[in-house]
């Protein structure tokens, strides 16, 4: 039988660790972009991706949770906003906070701060529940490892597992039905000149969520066929460029990477677009920049910011090639 969430917590979690240890607990997770890409699940409430990824983390970028028990219903703070308990975003922490009750009526106070834009493609939910699965694991003393803390991650939103490590990270798909072989860890590749900026476009809300595009996406775009295979050759030239430190190659697989996945979105019904023409636009400056011999390359998410992949000696070039848009730079 296929395990609910609950079930992987009550494998994973010590029998003896369900209660605090502590009055209260704080993490930080970093924010992650994929260079290959997680789009499509093979099991929507473990949330087991079709494929492996691979992305490299923001550094200072992310999440900060504060936990703290309290009595009654849970109550969840914002980027200094306390949210009403109808809010989507309050369900889904609420549901997901309901697998490590100590008893019935125990709530939770949650104060998150991101220090990313929320949903607009800049991955905050990743960063999110990797930050309160290691503010729980420090409220209750749980001791979980990279892995069970990645696999429970991974229960909240699929890329929070990737989230749990810094640098360059690989979530392994799996093939289990219980998911404990889904979980990321450090690609070991440690890439010091290797530089990625954001280009905020717009910081409004996004009109999809990436979840229920995914899910459009694998039912009805007649293109998903070719994406397994698509990241299959992806995954492995990725971590060959990488493991060379091969910056052409590494934008280049990137690039394309995240190419075939709008392509395969756009080809959904309806369509998924996240683009604005000013995305387009960046995109374009980047080719163009390429073609005057400045190696960059872009990737995009879900939503209409786009990323910039250099390195650390062409930034002064690329700051100037981009300099119409707004550059947030991890770790600057
Ligand atoms: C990624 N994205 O690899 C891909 C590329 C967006 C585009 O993972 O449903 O929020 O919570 O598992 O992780 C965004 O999807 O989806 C995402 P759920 P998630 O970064």
């Amino acid at each position: 039988m296929i395990p609910s969430p609950a079930d992987v917590f009550r494998a994973l979690i010590p029998p003896n660790r369900r209660e605090p240890v502590q009055a209260s607990a704080a993490a930080f997770a970093p924010a992650n972009i994929a260079l290959v890409k997680y789009w499509g699940k093979r099991d929507e409430r473990l949330n087991l991706p079709v494929t492996s990824s691979l992305s490299v983390s923001l550094g200072k970028l992310g999440s900060d949770v504060r936990l703290c028990g309290r009595q009654g219903r849970d109550v969840v703070t914002l980027n200094g906003k306390p949210l009403p308990d109808d809010s989507s975003f309050v369900r889904r922490v609420s549901s997901y906070l309901d697998f490590c009750r100590p008893a019935a009526g125990w709530g939770f106070e949650v104060t998150a701060r991101n220090t990313i834009p929320t949903a607009a493609g800049f991955a905050s939910s990743a960063s999110g529940f990797a930050a309160l699965v290691r503010a729980l694991d420090g409220l209750f003393g749980w001791h979980l490892d990279g892995r069970a803390l990645s696999i429970l991650a991974r229960l909240g939103s699929g890329s929070a597992s990737r989230s749990i490590f810094e640098g360059l990270v690989e979530w392994h798909a799996g093939c289990a039905a219980d998911g404990m072989d889904s979980y990321a860890e450090p690609l070991g590749v440690e890439w010091a000149d290797l530089r990625m900026a954001l280009i905020v476009l717009s910081r409004a809300e996004k009109g999809i969520g990436s979840r229920a595009a995914m899910q459009r996406t694998v039912e009805t775009s007649p293109l998903y066929a070719a994406w397994p295979a698509t990241v299959h050759r992806d995954m492995a030239e990725m971590k060959s460029a990488l493991q060379e430190r091969d910056f052409t190659r590494t934008g280049a697989v990137a690039e394309r990477n995240a190419l075939a996945m709008h392509a395969t979105m756009l080809a959904a019904s309806p369509p998924v677009l996240y683009w604005q023409p000013e995305s387009v636009r960046v995109m374009q400056k980047v080719w163009a920049l390429r073609a005057e011999g400045v190696p960059v390359y872009f990737t995009m998410d879900a939503g209409p910011n786009v990323k910039v992949l250099y390195l650390a000696d062409t930034e002064p070039a690329v700051r100037e090639g981009l300099a119409d848009w707004e550059f947030v730079k991890p770790n600057a």
